[in-house]
């Protein structure tokens, strides 16, 4: 079976090395050393404990290795193109790319200078990590893969094959730009709020927050129509992206959105990769986005202090 690499050792670069690792030659690859026991808690609540192949990147490039069928990079949108830059050497510039990131701004970047092919994943697979050596998978969910120019619609599906084999659910799909805007759409609408205000997704509901909103996705609303994506659910417009924010906060209500986590561990967070791509297309509609603008400055604000 086709071997793998996985660039970033976060939550879904684990979850994707205990699930590749018994079928097939799996590295993962972090700028840290890690122990090689490594154990994942099922959604089921099963422990599991498996020696994962791990490298540094140092290690990466004083060593010789067999290059990977298929490099996997999951790290953060904004990492994403200095961590390729990193191993580019140790691998063929024909190697096939898998990038797990959110927002839309490392995938049509990396799409447009790698020269071999690059696949987009994106997932609905919850997972987080509780400590160095474990991480939980909270929920199962899909993964649906594709690239931008539907050039390698085999390579998506003979990879949508192996996840699905891994235990982890995935699709090929001829629309993945599509679906990478539609979680973009509505991470912009959840996440930048909650991260500023420390809350979880359900208090958007409050009186305090949901104008707010309904402002942002009005904005989003007309920003997507401009792009041509239309919203995954039944219906149009901004009434439907509203609708599916909605949705989206009462099944997530609970949760603590990865940009809360972000802005409470005082890292930077993928403003740029979520707000970047709409702020630059409306100005290229020459459509409104105060809201989002002011949202993008506030984190600004906020992860400057973080350095203070
Ligand atoms: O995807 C999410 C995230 O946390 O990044 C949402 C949908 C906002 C759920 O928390």
């Amino acid at each position: 079976m086709a071997s793998h690499w996985i660039l970033g050792p976060g939550a879904i670069g684990r979850l994707l090395a205990h699930s590749l690792s018994p079928l097939a030659a799996t590295t993962l690859i972090g700028r840290r050393a890690l122990p090689e026991r490594q154990a994942l808690t099922t959604p089921e609540g099963e422990l599991r404990a498996q020696f994962l192949n791990i490298l540094t990147v140092a290690q990466l490039a004083s060593e010789t290795h067999e290059p990977p069928a298929f490099l996997h990079i999951t790290t953060k949108a904004m990492a994403a193109e200095a961590a390729l830059e990193g191993i580019a050497n140790a691998i063929p510039s024909s190697t096939p790319l898998v990038l797990w990131q959110n927002g839309f701004l490392a995938q049509p970047r990396i799409t447009q200078t790698w020269p071999g092919p690059v696949l987009c994943a994106t997932t609905t697979d919850g997972a987080y990590l509780s400590g160095d050596d474990s991480v939980v998978h909270a929920g199962r969910g899909h993964t649906f893969v594709g690239d931008l120019n539907n050039q390698h619609d085999e390579l998506a599906e003979a990879l949508a094959q192996t996840l699905t084999q891994a235990g982890l659910a995935a699709t090929q799909v001829a629309d993945i730009r599509q679906r990478l805007w539609q979680k973009l759409a509505v991470n912009a609408a959840i996440n930048p709020l909650v991260a500023l205000h420390g809350v979880r997704n359900g208090e958007l509901r409050g009186e305090a927050y949901a104008g707010r909103v309904i402002a942002v996705v009005k904005e989003v609303a007309a920003i997507m129509l401009a792009e041509g994506i239309t919203p995954p659910n039944i219906g149009q417009g901004e009434e439907a992206w509203l609708a599916l924010v909605w949705q989206v906060v009462e099944n997530t209500a609970n949760n603590k959105a990865s940009m809360l986590q972000d802005v409470e561990a005082r890292r930077p967070t993928e403003r740029g990769a979520i707000l970047g791509p709409l702020i630059e297309s409306a100005q290229r509609h020459g459509l409104a986005c105060e809201e989002l603008r002011g949202l993008d400055d506030e984190l600004a604000t906020l992860e400057e202090s973080f350095n203070r």
